[in-house]
């Protein structure tokens, strides 16, 4: 006998901004708050879904013109979300690029309309699982592993942020080896994490270098990753290849661009990784005939959701190229999104890295755990969180009092300890 599918009803969409702390990359710094977006959807049946996705002014407006456009729609209509956000939101797919020195790879409005509609996607997962009593890993076929490897994720970072009001840690700073090395430790012996992805791009590529020389003496064997976000030309690139060819697992986004990826690739052997030349399925094709990356780190926002991930993995695998996640600074609900989708693919070679342990706030009633590295895959209905709705009308209060910090902009909050501080052109060395 069927049954009528439940039809959303409600949708909400909750702007917030989260503490960050003062961690550095090529382009600058991280403000003290960032913006996420908390997308929160009901059915006709009473079923309630949470999503999360990049809170930047535009993906808000995005958001906020599809939160309109679903209600009515039958929960399942997953595969309709893109068509209706890019008409709610008067958007053409024309692949215009707007911030091609963005960490996140080029930015187009199709990466925007994916990045929300994957938390709309996640929303109404969320929600089905809960109507049917299953977890999101069962809607997506069923999980294949019961446990989901993450990373440590380093950052070279200061003690605190330069602003008087701005939230602390006490993380220290971070900003030669045996600073990276400590924090490393921490991480180690607090979440049990068994691998390190490094953020670089900060300091000259010699200093970094010693950083993974001091972290593979202080943990020999285990995989590390340096990740300067396209911050080295070709030459220097190599250089770097060469020098820790005996320790890195991959290096991520040394350079900038497919071609340089691939020459890079050609000139060493060292297999690279990417969250930046290869962030939409229309990249793809050049970038694997010229052997630019071996692993595609996927980011199931702006890949456009779980089941685009899921896609995303076919291809790779097709390909015979790697598959993980990198993250972006998020809460709980991502992760719980994150961790049920990699428990899914069966080609996640390598272990995903997460900027969840550095913050200290997050929307879920039950915050994840890290033991042994890794996150256990539930079998709760749904994505198995809850959301805290104190938690979020505070944070929501924090973005309606704070209007400066409505997009991330990493560049500018160098320029409060620097005044001098300008974008610096990829590649920087
Ligand atoms: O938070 O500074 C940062 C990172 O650079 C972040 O933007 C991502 O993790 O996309 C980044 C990456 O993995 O390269
Ligand atoms: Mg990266």
């Amino acid at each position: 006998m069927s049954r009528p599918v439940p039809k959303i009803v409600k949708a909400r969409v909750t702007p917030i901004l989260i503490s960050d702390p003062p961690l550095l990359n090529v382009l600058g710094v991280h403000q003290p708050y960032t913006p996420r977006t908390i997308v929160e959807l009901e059915t006709d049946t009473g079923a309630t879904g949470v999503g999360e996705t990049y809170g930047d002014t535009e993906y808000l407006r995005v958001a906020r013109a599809l939160a309109e456009a679903v209600v009515g729609k039958p929960v399942t209509a997953l595969n309709g979300l893109s068509e209706l956000a890019y008409s709610a939101a008067q958007l053409t797919d024309d692949g215009e690029e707007f911030d091609p020195a963005g960490l996140r790879g080029r930015r187009t409005p199709e990466k925007t309309v994916r990045s929300v509609v994957s938390a709309f996607e996640v929303a109404s997962l969320d929600a089905l699982g809960k109507e049917l009593g299953l977890p999101v890993h069962a809607l997506l076929g069923g999980k294949i592993r019961d446990r989901v490897d993450y990373s440590a994720y380093l950052f070279y970072r200061w003690a605190e942020h330069p602003e008087a009001d701005a939230p602390r840690d006490d993380w220290g700073a971070a900003l030669d080896p045996d600073g990276v090395v400590r924090q490393a430790q921490r991480f180690a012996d607090t979440y049990g994490f068994r691998s390190f992805k490094l953020k670089g791009g900060v300091f000259e590529p010699d200093a970094e270098i010693e950083a993974i020389k001091a972290l593979a003496k202080a943990f020999p064997g285990m995989p590390l990753r340096l990740d300067p976000n396209g911050g080295w030309s070709v030459e220097t690139s190599v250089r770097v290849a060469e020098e820790l060819a005996d320790v890195l697992e991959y290096m991520e986004d040394p350079t900038t661009g497919i071609d340089g990826m691939a020459e890079v690739r050609r000139r060493t052997g060292a297999l690279l990784a990417t969250n930046m030349c290869v962030t939409t399925f229309g990249e793809i094709p050049e970038a694997f005939a010229k052997d630019a990356v071996q692993v595609v780190l996927s980011d199931h926002h702006y890949w456009g959701g779980l089941t685009a991930t899921r896609e995303l993995a076919a291809v790779c695998r097709t390909h015979g190229v790697a598959l993980s996640m990198h993250s972006n600074t998020h809460l709980g609900v991502s992760l719980a999104a994150m961790t049920h989708v990699a428990s899914v693919v069966d080609n996640l070679d390598f272990a995903c890295d997460s900027h969840r342990p550095w913050q200290t706030e997050d929307v879920v009633t039950r915050p994840h755990t890290f033991v042994d590295g890794a996150l256990e895959v539930g079998d709760e209905p749904g994505l198995g969180i809850e959301l805290d709705t104190d938690a979020l009308a505070a944070l929501h209060e924090r973005w309606v009092r704070r209007e400066d910090m409505h997009d991330r902009d990493d560049v500018a909050a160098m320029r409060k300890a620097d005044p001098s501080w300008t974008q610096p052109p990829l590649p920087r060395w």
